[in-house]
Order: structure tokens, then C-alpha cells, then sequence
């Protein structure tokens, strides 16, 4: 009985050691932009997605590059990882949210509203964006909350020159190693809004807003 036991528990040791433990799972490499209707959400129960660097994008600061994820009106993305090469990230035509969502090293940019609508970003984060994270190419809303974002050149960003509306917020979240301004635009009915938030390495928190159009409370400096 005592040697079963024994051999159980070799055999245990052996199967753990051997291709029983849990081992992280390849990327899934998207060859061509994934498609998300209007109105459905794509879960991507945690897995990691990168972009063939060839049909979509290697990551670098060129500018056209396509996305791995492109999202219809309403439509919902959550529970996903994105790897490097990012490629230009996720856009957004019309209103989307975004749930879960980690980009572990910002390719080009991590996120675009394409065409006007809100976009909610709640939970997950933003690593390594040599520029942008959020580029705003039309007016809207986003509203960000619950996020983590380290190591990057601004969170949010309207599209340079552009004199649309767009309403920014961002609440309960942790930002650190900004290299210019977490919320940035050159339109000055603009509006920012930065509450409960902590922050560590930013120059400003807000750069290119006319007066009175941000406004924050319950932030702390770490
Ligand atoms: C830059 C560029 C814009 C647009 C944007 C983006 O700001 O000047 O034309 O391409 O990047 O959406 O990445
Ligand atoms: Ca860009
Ligand atoms: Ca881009």
C-alpha cells in the first residue's frame, strides 16, 4: 500500500514536472483584422493576440498601419491581450467598449475612434506607448476608468489640429511614467475631467485645453 502511494505520487511528480503543469499558451497571430459586428461583443476569454507583422503592421511609430481588432457600432471587446507587434491596435467606428483589455506594448497607437461615438474603456491596461495610447480622430466621449497605464507619452490624445468636441475623463486609475501630458488636445471646446486617480512621473496632467474646460478632485501624487 505503501509503495502504491509512493508510485502515485512519483507518477504525480513526474506528469507535473512533465507537460501536466500549466504552460503559458502561443499567441494567437491575427494574419488579418478581426471583425467585430455592430452590436456583438468578442471575448477573448484572456488570451494573447499579435499582429502578423507583415499584412498588418509591425508596431513601430509608422503611421497606417491596420489594426487587429476593428469594432462596428456598439460593438464590445473584453478579455483580451494584446502582444507585440500591436500594429495599430483597436478602432472603433462609432461607439464601442472596451472591457479587460491589456496591451502589454503599445504598437503605433492601442486604440482610435475612427467615427464619432463614446467610447468605455473599463478595467485592463496600457504598457510601453512611445506616443499615444487613445487617439481621438472624431468628436465624442471617452470615458476610461479602472486602468493601469505605465511607461507612455500621453493617454489620450485628439487628433493634432483638430477643432471637434471631445469629452475625456478618466477616473479611479493609476497612471505613472508619462512623457507629456496624460490628456492632450488642440481644440479649445475640448473638455478633460481626471478624478480618484493616482499618478506618478507626469509633467501635466492636462496639455492644450482652453480655461475651464478640465477640471479634477481626488487624485493623489505617488
Ligand atoms: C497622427 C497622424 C494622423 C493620424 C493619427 C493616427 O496623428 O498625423 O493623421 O494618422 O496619427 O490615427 O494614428
Ligand atoms: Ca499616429
Ligand atoms: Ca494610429
Amino acid at each position: 500500500m505503501k509503495k502504491m502511494l509512493t508510485l502515485l505520487l512519483s507518477a504525480g511528480l513526474v506528469a507535473s514536472v512533465f507537460g501536466v503543469l500549466p504552460v503559458a499558451a502561443a499567441p494567437t497571430v491575427v494574419n488579418s483584422t478581426i471583425v467585430v459586428p455592430a452590436g456583438t461583443t468578442y471575448d477573448g476569454q484572456g488570451k494573447t493576440f499579435v499582429a502578423n507583422p507583415s499584412t498588418l503592421g509591425d508596431g513601430s511609430q509608422a503611421e497606417n498601419q491596420k489594426p487587429v481588432f476593428r469594432l462596428e457600432a456598439g460593438a464590445t471587446l473584453k478579455n483580451v491581450i494584446l502582444g507585440a507587434p500591436a500594429a495599430d491596435g483597436v478602432h472603433c467606428y462609432g461607439s464601442c467598449n472596451i472591457s479587460n483589455v491589456v496591451w502589454e506594448d503599445v504598437g503605433e497607437d492601442a486604440l482610435t475612434l475612427k467615427s464619432s461615438g463614446t467610447v468605455n474603456i473599463t478595467g485592463g491596461a496600457a504598457y510601453k506607448a512611445y506616443d499615444k495610447v487613445f487617439q481621438i480622430n472624431a468628436a465624442g466621449t471617452i470615458n476610461i476608468k479602472n486602468f493601469r497605464a505605465d511607461d507612455i507619452g500621453k493617454l489620450v490624445r485628439q487628433n493634432g489640429g483638430t477643432t471637434f468636441a471631445v469629452n475625456m475623463t478618466l477616473d479611479n486609475s493609476n497612471i505613472s511614467n508619462v512623457k507629456d501630458a496624460i490628456m492632450r488636445t488642440d481644440s479649445s471646446v475640448s473638455q478633460g475631467k481626471i478624478t480618484n486617480t493616482r499618478y506618478s512621473k507626469v509633467p501635466t496632467l492636462f496639455k492644450g485645453f482652453a480655461s475651464g474646460k478640465t477640471s479634477q478632485s481626488g487624485n493623489t501624487q505617488y
